[in-house]
């Protein structure tokens, strides 16, 4: 063993791969436990069916998630904006632990009624979702095919400002 260089501390991984970073172009980088997520003002979306868009097929009848609206998160974090009108060239990618990513744009969470029902959840049909179960889930609740932006074990918000 190196004593010069002593070896890390365990990883608390459940700890570490249920929190969610926001990173990027924000004002305050944040890191979000389940619990740190359930302390934001909560909101509840309807049921709705799970389809897979690659195969059409019906994945399952989802009950009603309760987590906090993902503008709420943004808000909380501040978007950073160098230059006059920067939020307007916006995205938002939310990638999963496994590296699934979905996009979002600024104009959609903010500007239609889409960014109503982005959720990141951590219950579900009243019962608290655990790492194992998926937590956090993120879904676009106005989404014609929910399953692609449904993402299980959302680790990170990256906020980025397109080239023009
Ligand atoms: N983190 C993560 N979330 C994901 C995916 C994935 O590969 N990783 N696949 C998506 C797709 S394409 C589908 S169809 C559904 C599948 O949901 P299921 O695995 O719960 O059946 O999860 C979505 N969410
Ligand atoms: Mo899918």
């Amino acid at each position: 063993m190196d004593l010069a260089h002593p070896t890390a501390p365990p990883a608390h991984a459940a700890d570490a791969s249920a929190t969610l970073r926001l990173t990027g172009s924000v004002l305050r980088p944040l890191t979000l436990s389940l619990d740190a997520l359930r302390a934001y003002p909560a909101v509840t979306s309807a049921p709705f069916d799970l389809r897979c868009y690659t195969t059409q097929r019906f994945i399952r009848t989802i009950e009603p998630y309760r987590g906090v609206l993902l503008t709420e998160l943004l808000g909380d974090a501040g978007l950073r904006c160098e230059a006059h009108g920067d939020f307007k060239r916006m995205v938002f990618v939310a990638s999963g632990h496994d590296g699934y990513a979905v996009p979002f744009t600024w104009h959609e969470l903010f500007n239609t009624p889409v960014g109503k029902q982005v959720i990141v959840a951590y219950e579900c049909g009243g019962a608290p979702l655990a790492e194992e179960d998926g937590a956090p889930v993120l879904f676009s609740g106005a989404d014609l095919v929910p399953a692609p932006r449904h993402v299980k074990r959302l680790a990170r918000i990256d906020v980025r400002v397109l080239a023009p």
